[in-house]
């Protein structure tokens, strides 16, 4: 099997501040919430490592953007951190800015052309203590940090995104308690999506008043990244799943979608809430403030698709509702680390999904990645990790992508995530995704893997095999 993809689609890589930078207190840094729950509590933390380590990239800037350029990689994804360059005044803090100009100048000279993110679940922890995304303050106050950046780094940046994966806080935050705070309200969940909405909209609003004023890149263009996930159920289903899909479908994926390509949230699912008893914290002319909301593209991050079904009972133990339960397809495979599915065909389905219902939508895949559990401990003689599986993952993903771009889906770029080994959430550095590794013992020494030679090759040839 062999698939082309065209010369201008783009290979880079995909990363975020709090994963990589570590120096967590350095340059006027202020406390994440991640930073404090794997201070307070580093035992939930796999290999008890906290998020102050990243993967040492502050020290190892131009090292690793020499490396993404040697792979053959030209873009590259990072969000800067609201706590490095924000102080708890709502004043720029200058010596983090001035980290991220030198972090900004080095992928340039390296021929990296680097996306700047704002948020990816770095929450200050002061701001939690106000009551965090249920709090309309900290919507206003992260308009103010997108202010501050757009201002700061615009001349240097010209692809700007609000979130990665908004959808997640209110998941695993709010509604199955996962991550801090520790939540299990679907109500409170509905207001935090509801003012990350909001929040996204204000920054897009900023996004387009720096432009007015000249202050960004005529080119600048905005967009927003989502772990879009394309729903499955039964193949005979009944209304009752039917409706388990429209539900799931509309809070994970349409939620956002509809806010970034129509300025507005989906009607069907405003009114479902509605008829179960769940108001939003709407204020009188919020309608006009999400209409900012629209933006130039959007950032796909492809996992595992949804598998869902009519739930048993419509309302769980603590009184919130429940809108579907988990389908268990019978050909699924996993990945067994990290407990996610393997589906390949979903980056194909959701790809034709954007083209059929937003057409004309512009979209990258902004990360799609494998991880594999104490992969560093597979190395060979020669150090290197047979990482078959892994080509073989990114493989099957970019023959589905060729197809859907084949099929007229407007599908400009693939980010590998992560292409250097980095801490990750509550799993530390368990499972690793690099296609460079990283050892630990060796003070965050980067090595290949057997990954980066397949990964020069598809690079410089754009042809998948
Ligand atoms: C995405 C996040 C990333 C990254 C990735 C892998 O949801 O945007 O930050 O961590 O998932 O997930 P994990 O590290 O939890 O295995």
């Amino acid at each position: 099997k062999k698939a082309h993809l065209p010369q201008q689609f783009f290979f880079g890589a995909a990363l975020s501040g709090p994963q990589t930078e570590g120096a967590w207190k350095q340059y006027g840094k202020l406390e994440s919430v991640w930073d404090r729950w794997s201070q307070d509590d580093i035992d939930c933390f796999h290999n008890k490592v906290g998020s102050y380590v990243g993967n040492d990239m502050i020290n190892r800037c131009e090292e690793d953007y020499q490396i993404f350029r040697s792979l053959g990689l030209t873009t590259a994804r990072t969000s800067i951190q609201w706590t490095r360059l924000v102080d708890q005044n709502g004043a720029l803090n200058r010596a983090g800015a001035d980290l991220y100009h030198r972090m900004i100048a080095t992928a340039k000279r390296e021929g990296i052309d680097l996306f700047i993110n704002l948020y990816h679940f770095d929450m200050p922890a002061y701001l939690l203590d106000r009551g965090g995304w249920e709090n309309r303050e900290v919507v206003e106050a992260f308009a103010n940090y997108a202010r501050l950046a757009f201002r700061e780094f615009g001349h240097e940046v010209h692809c700007w995104f609000t979130f990665n994966e908004p959808i997640v806080e209110p998941e695993n935050s709010y509604t199955k308690g996962l991550n801090i705070p520790f939540i299990r309200d679907f109500r409170r969940a509905c207001a935090v999506q509801y003012h990350i909405a909001l929040a996204h909209s204000l920054a897009a609003r900023e996004f387009r008043l720096a432009k007015a004023a000249g202050l960004l890149q005529n080119d600048a263009k905005l967009g927003l990244v989502n772990n879009f996930a394309p729903p499955y159920t039964k193949s005979s289903p009944t209304d009752a799943d039917l409706d388990a899909v429209r539900m799931v479908d509309g809070l994970h994926n349409r939620w956002w979608l509809d806010l970034v390509t129509r300025g507005s949230l989906p009607c069907d699912i405003l009114d479902t809430l509605g008829k179960r008893g769940i108001s939003l914290p709407i204020r009188p002319g919020d309608e006009e403030l999400l209409s900012f909301g629209t933006v130039d593209w959007l950032g796909f991050n492809y996992y595992e698709p949804m598998r869902v079904q009519a739930p048993d009972n419509s309302i769980d133990d603590e009184g919130n509702p429940v809108f579907a339960k988990p389908y268990v397809w019978s050909k699924r495979k996993m990945n067994e680390s990290r407990g996610w599915e393997i589906y390949p065909k979903g980056i194909y389905d959701f790809g034709m999904k954007i083209k059929r219902d937003y057409p004309g939508l512009e979209f990258f895949v902004s990360e799609n990645g494998m991880g594999v559990e104490n992969e560093d401990l597979f190395r060979d003689d020669e150090g290197l990790v047979q990482d078959d599986y892994r080509i073989a993952f990114i493989r099957e993903h970019l023959f589905w992508i060729a197809r859907a771009i084949d099929e007229g889906a407007n599908c400009v770029g693939y980010h590998y995530w992560a292409v250097i080994d980095n801490w990750s959430w509550t799993n530390a550095f368990k499972n690793r995704y690099g296609i460079i590794g990283v050892d630990l013992a060796h003070n965050y020494e980067r090595y290949e893997k057997k990954s980066a030679a397949w990964m020069r090759k598809l690079t410089a040839t754009h042809v998948v095999e």
